[in-house]
């Protein structure tokens, strides 16, 4: 068992320069912190989780935190490696608009079939509600995932079957800031 070193290597760093929009110095950055947080150099859910009960003292993010891990853990193999992490944090702090959409479809999408059905995102709105933890600010008609889901299909559901396809997600999520700034939450940044 060799100890993982402290920095990436040149060939490490290289592919990951290529496949991220951070810059070397950021990278060997994150690592750095990342073998500082998980030694051994993989993120389980639980740890996950952790985390984001620090960033949401309030609330109960775990089941949202458990959405986010899946998506980020790409071979689904119950753990998140740096690889893991920073493609993902890559995508969702500085991919284009586009790109944080296809994340977030892929987030909303639980079953992975390639459309969003009314429970997946209520499922999803659920987590969200209970991550933030103070519903108090909510609208009467979106103080519950069923009301909100039903208002965010009203506008997005163009062709009205029941569930969105990625363009109808991606164009009604262009319309609806929320939608976009639950994306936010995704990662809470230190
Ligand atoms: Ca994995
Ligand atoms: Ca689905
Ligand atoms: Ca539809």
């Amino acid at each position: 068992m060799g100890k993982r070193s402290s920095k990436l290597t040149t060939s490490e760093l290289n592919d990951l320069n290529a496949c991220t929009k951070f810059e070397k110095k950021e990278l060997q950055q994150w690592y750095r912190d990342f073998m500082k947080d998980c030694p051994s150099g993989v993120l389980k859910k639980e740890e996950f989780q952790n985390i984001y009960q620090q960033f949401f003292p309030h609330g109960n993010p775990s089941k949202f935190a458990g959405f986010v891990f899946n998506v980020f853990d790409y071979n689904k193999d119950g753990l998140i490696t740096f690889t893991e992490f920073i493609r993902a944090l890559s995508i969702t702090s500085r991919g284009s608009l586009d790109e944080k959409l296809d994340w977030a479809f892929t987030l909303y999408d639980l079953d992975n079939d390639g459309y969003i059905t009314k429970d997946e995102m209520i499922d999803i709105v659920d987590a969200i509600y209970s991550m933030v933890g103070n519903l108090l600010d909510l609208p009467k008609d979106e103080d519950t995932p069923e009301k909100r889901v039903n208002k965010i299909f009203d506008q997005m559901d163009l062709n009205h079957d029941g569930k969105l396809s990625k363009e109808e997600f991606r164009e009604g999520s262009k319309c609806d800031p929320w939608i976009v700034q639950a994306l936010s939450m995704e990662l809470p940044h230190r």
